[in-house]
């Protein structure tokens, strides 16, 4: 069996998988030749053949055992007909219109359509199921609501998320409404992702670290745990895994509310207190793997801190775009060799 199904099912392979966060991207000198040729990152994500392309980059150079396909957690405002660009050097930027009832009654009207959208990302998934290495896995993806929510309101990534909150306490009814929408359209596009060939779906709640107390029930786990369940409704035995960067909550707590099947954390003390024994994703620090200081003991304490569960080796984060490729490829042999 693929060593990553088998970690998900709850059991340990001989060796530790492992897949990186972002490993296809801004670190590769080939990503950006095919980069350039399709004009904007938009682009890149709808043009199945070019998303499948950069998807097989990092496949060709390392020996990942999973392979996240090409897209981006913004296809979904874009495809319930927000305005999404993403400018060089700054990052995404959304128009958010100012009425925000007419705002919803857009997305309201889209939900039945996104698939006109989104349907290139399925044929990708589709292309990469005969394309990628028999043993590997292929990873399917969304964002969660409340990652999601927070670029749709405030138009941009690194905003104060402190407004965001306020907002969505501000407006309980408009906050409702519209988080209902992205857990209905977000549920749909993994289940097509999945009868598309995605073996696995990751769920990025990538901004949970903003969450505090009550906070992150309403905005996270309770959404999160809603769209598990319609994926699973229709697709039971695909595995789940969550990732809720720098979560302020027990993550057994946060695995029992949600109802994923493993989850992908920040820091080895995450698990601390836990004695449980479902499968783990992590978490080395990606400042590490740029600066290759301590990198094969850093390596070797995670896995030390995981070994009595099922443990899929990953980053804690995305990728570096700084990060030297010759680090890759020693994190690698360093996990292989555990
Ligand atoms: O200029 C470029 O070429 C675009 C850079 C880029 C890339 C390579 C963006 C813009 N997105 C991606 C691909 C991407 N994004 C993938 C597939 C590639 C892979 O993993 O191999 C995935 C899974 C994502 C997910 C994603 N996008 C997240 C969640 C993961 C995380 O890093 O926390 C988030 C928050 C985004 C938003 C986004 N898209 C792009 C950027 C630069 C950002 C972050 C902006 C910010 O910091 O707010």
């Amino acid at each position: 069996m693929k060593p990553v199904l088998q970690c998900l099912q709850g059991s340990r392979p001989d060796k530790i998988p492992i897949w990186l966060m972002r490993q296809a991207g801004r670190y590769l000198p080939e990503y950006h030749k095919i980069r350039n040729k399709a004009g904007s990152f938009l682009n890149l994500c709808y043009t199945p053949k070019l998303a499948t392309e950069v998807t097989l980059q990092p496949l060709r150079r390392f020996d990942l055992d999973a392979s996240i396909f090409f897209a981006d957690i913004l296809v979904i405002p874009d495809a319930l007909g927000q305005q999404v660009d993403f400018e060089k050097n700054i990052g995404p930027i959304l128009q958010v219109p100012d009425d925000k009832m007419a705002f919803l009654h857009t997305m309201e009207s889209n939900i039945s359509k996104i698939h006109n959208k989104l349907h290139p990302l399925y044929e990708t998934l589709d292309r990469l199921t005969t394309e990628i290495p028999k043993m590997t896995t292929l990873i399917g993806f969304s964002g969660c609501p409340w990652t999601i929510s927070s670029y749709m309101i405030l138009g941009q990534g690194k905003q104060d998320l402190q407004k965001c909150i306020q907002f969505a306490h501000q407006n309980p009814d408009f906050w409702h409404a519209f988080t209902e929408i992205l857990i209905i359209t977000i549920a749909d596009y993994c289940i097509h992702q999945i009868n598309a060939g995605a073996e696995v779906i990751q769920l990025f709640e990538s901004w949970a670290g903003a969450l505090y107390n009550d906070d992150i029930a309403v905005f996270s786990t309770h959404p999160i745990q809603k769209i598990i369940k319609k994926i699973k409704e229709v697709h039971p035995d695909t595995p789940i895994i969550v990732f809720p960067k720098n979560l302020h909550m027990d993550i057994d707590i946060f695995k029992q509310k949600t109802g994923a099947d493993a989850i992908s954390v920040t820091h080895i003390n995450m698990i601390a207190n836990s004695d449980k024994k479902y499968p783990v994703q992590g978490c080395l620090d990606p400042a590490i793997l740029r600066s290759g200081d301590n990198l094969e003991q850093s390596a070797y304490d995670i896995c030390t801190a995981f070994k009595d569960r099922p443990h899929i080796f990953n980053l804690s984060h995305g990728i570096d775009r700084t990060t030297p490729i010759s680090h890759v490829h020693r994190l690698i042999d360093a996990v292989k060799n555990v």
